[in-house]
C-alpha cells in the first residue's frame, strides 16, 4: 500500500509543474479557442490531453462558460473534399501513459449558442468530464492568431497576413472556426 502511496505523491508533485490542474491523472496542455468573427454564435476549442496514470480514460463531455451547449465533435471525411462535423456520444479514450490530440480538422470541442462574442485573448473557461479523473476545470484562451496544427507548423508565429475584416459572414461560422 505504502509503495502506491508514494507512486500517487510522486504524481501528484509532477503535476505542480504542469500547466493545468494538478491531483489528476489528466494532463491537458497547449489549449486554445477560435472563433470565425465577432459575430461567430459557434466555436471551437483544441487541446492535447495526457493520461499520465496507470488507468485508461476517456473525455465524456464538456461544458463552458461561454456556450448554452458545447459537445465533443469530430470530423468525417466524406469524400469529394466535404467534411462533416459529428456529435462524438462516447468521447475519446485516452488510454494509460498516452496522448490524445483534439486539433484543427479532426476532433474538438464544440461550442453552440455562444452568449457573448470572443475576441483573441478572452479565456473561456471549461470543465471537461472524464470517465474516471472526473471533472477537470481548464482555462482555453482565445487565440486566432494561432495556424493549424497540420505537420509541425509549431512556433509559427507570423500572422502578418491574416485578414481581421469582419464583411465575411458566413452561415457556417461552426465550420470556419476550424480551420
Ligand atoms: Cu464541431
Amino acid at each position: 500500500m505504502s509503495f502506491k502511496s508514494i507512486a500517487f505523491a510522486a504524481i501528484a508533485a509532477l503535476s505542480f509543474a504542469a500547466p493545468a490542474f494538478a491531483d489528476s491523472n489528466i494532463m491537458i496542455k497547449d489549449a486554445y479557442a477560435r472563433v470565425s468573427s465577432k459575430a461567430a454564435k459557434a466555436g471551437a476549442a483544441f487541446l492535447v490531453l495526457h493520461n499520465m496514470g496507470s488507468e485508461d480514460d476517456r473525455l465524456v463531455g464538456v461544458r463552458t462558460d461561454v456556450a448554452a451547449k458545447s459537445e465533443l465533435h469530430t470530423h468525417k471525411d466524406m469524400g469529394d473534399g466535404v467534411m462533416k462535423m459529428m456529435h462524438v456520444e462516447e468521447g475519446f479514450s485516452v488510454p494509460a501513459g498516452e496522448t490524445y490530440t483534439l486539433m484543427r480538422g479532426g476532433d474538438h470541442l464544440m461550442m453552440m449558442g455562444l452568449n457573448r462574442s470572443l475576441a483573441h485573448g478572452d479565456i473561456v473557461k471549461a470543465v471537461l468530464v472524464f470517465e474516471n479523473a472526473g471533472e477537470i476545470s481548464v482555462e482555453i484562451p482565445v487565440d486566432l492568431e494561432r495556424k493549424p496544427d497540420h505537420g509541425m507548423a509549431h512556433g509559427d508565429m507570423n500572422h502578418g497576413k491574416m485578414k481581421h475584416g469582419d464583411k465575411e459572414m458566413s452561415k457556417d461560422d461552426a465550420h470556419k472556426a476550424h480551420h
